[in-house]
């Protein structure tokens, strides 16, 4: 597109999935596609991920159409890391390639599954550059970042996550939701040292420190950890809505997904969920419905 008409595209909205690899990307952009698709909505999943094969959904855009992991590994003898940046380089090169494709779902919502390696949202310029692209082109995205649940389970992992996180916020400069991915599997993950509420609200750090230095191995790391949380506390942006992508409360109550999505605040608060607010349902994690309504600003 050209510059001059760039800005004359009419408004599209949707998500890019974001989030280390195995974070749950894939599965969610199916989830998500399945939950908006009964509530009305036509939904274009976007697949950014060249490592992707075999996608659950049905899937509108593919960049296998464009570059494979495959041949980029054997061509220019890369490893997977090298080659995955080298896909997003190039995508990045061919912006009218996916112009051209996104424009025959115009009216969607659109779905964007994104590759997992960390670097391409902490430091890496391509990907920022691709949604600096679409913004242009009038997309108003949110960025959707998967964490694994499993990471509440050590607190020095936790910490990291936190700095991930972070600095995914900061790199990618879209509204932001951090998930906690697999909420279904948490318990069998492990005992949490804090309630869950903890890691969501991510408030008072100290005690993160102060069990890390419990440990043996982290006590002679205490001040290190103690900076790090600082920084994070600082900046006060992250937190994170616990989701449980396999479950719909809404359904097991035996409500129909639209009725439920065109609900009221009062019906919201009848299911344990306080309209607005990152909230769970009841004390369990979200399900896609009452994400959707939690984070609507984002969204
Ligand atoms: N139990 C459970 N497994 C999940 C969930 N989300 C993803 N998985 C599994 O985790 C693995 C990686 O998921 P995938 O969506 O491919 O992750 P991606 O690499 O981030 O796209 C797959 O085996 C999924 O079936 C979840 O919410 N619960
Ligand atoms: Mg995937």
């Amino acid at each position: 597109m050209s510059e001059s008409s760039e800005g004359s595209s009419p408004l599209a909205f949707g998500q890019v999935v974001i989030g280390p690899p195995g974070s749950g990307k894939t599965t969610y952009c199916h989830g998500m596609q399945e939950f908006l698709g009964r509530v009305g909505r036509a939904v274009a999943v976007v697949n950014l991920d060249p490592a992707n094969e075999g996608m659950p959904y049905s899937c509108a855009v593919d960049i296998s159409e464009l570059i494979t992991l495959t041949d980029v590994m054997e061509n220019l003898k890369l490893g997977p890391n090298g080659g995955l940046i080298y896909c997003m380089e190039y995508l990045e090169a061919n912006f009218d390639w996916l112009q051209e494709k996104l424009a025959a779902f115009r009216g969607h919502y659109y779905l964007f599954d994104c590759p997992g390696q960390v670097e391409l949202y902490t430091h890496h310029d391509a990907l920022k550059n691709v949604f600096a692209q679409l913004a242009k082109w009038n997309f108003r995205l949110a960025a959707v970042h998967l964490v694994d649940s499993h990471y509440c389970t050590d607190p020095g992992k936790f910490i990291s996550v936190l700095c991930t996180s972070l600095s995914t916020m900061l790199h990618v400069e879209l509204p932001h939701v951090n998930v906690l991915s697999k909420m279904d599997l948490i318990e069998q993950y492990g005992k949490l040292a804090f309630n869950l509420d903890y890691y969501t609200e991510v408030l008072d750090l100290s005690y993160l420190v102060d069990h890390l230095a419990s440990d043996p191995f982290f006590r002679n790391y205490r001040r290190l950890n103690a900076k790090l949380v600082e920084v994070i506390e600082d900046y006060s942006l992250v937190s994170f809505v616990p989701l449980n992508v396999q479950v719909m409360w809404w359904e097991e109550r035996g409500r129909e997904g639209r009725e439920c999505w065109r609900s009221s605040q009062d019906v919201w608060e009848q299911l344990g969920c306080t309209w607005g607010k990152y909230t769970f349902c009841k004390g369990h994690p979200c399900c896609l419905c009452c994400f959707s309504i939690c984070t609507q600003n984002w969204l």
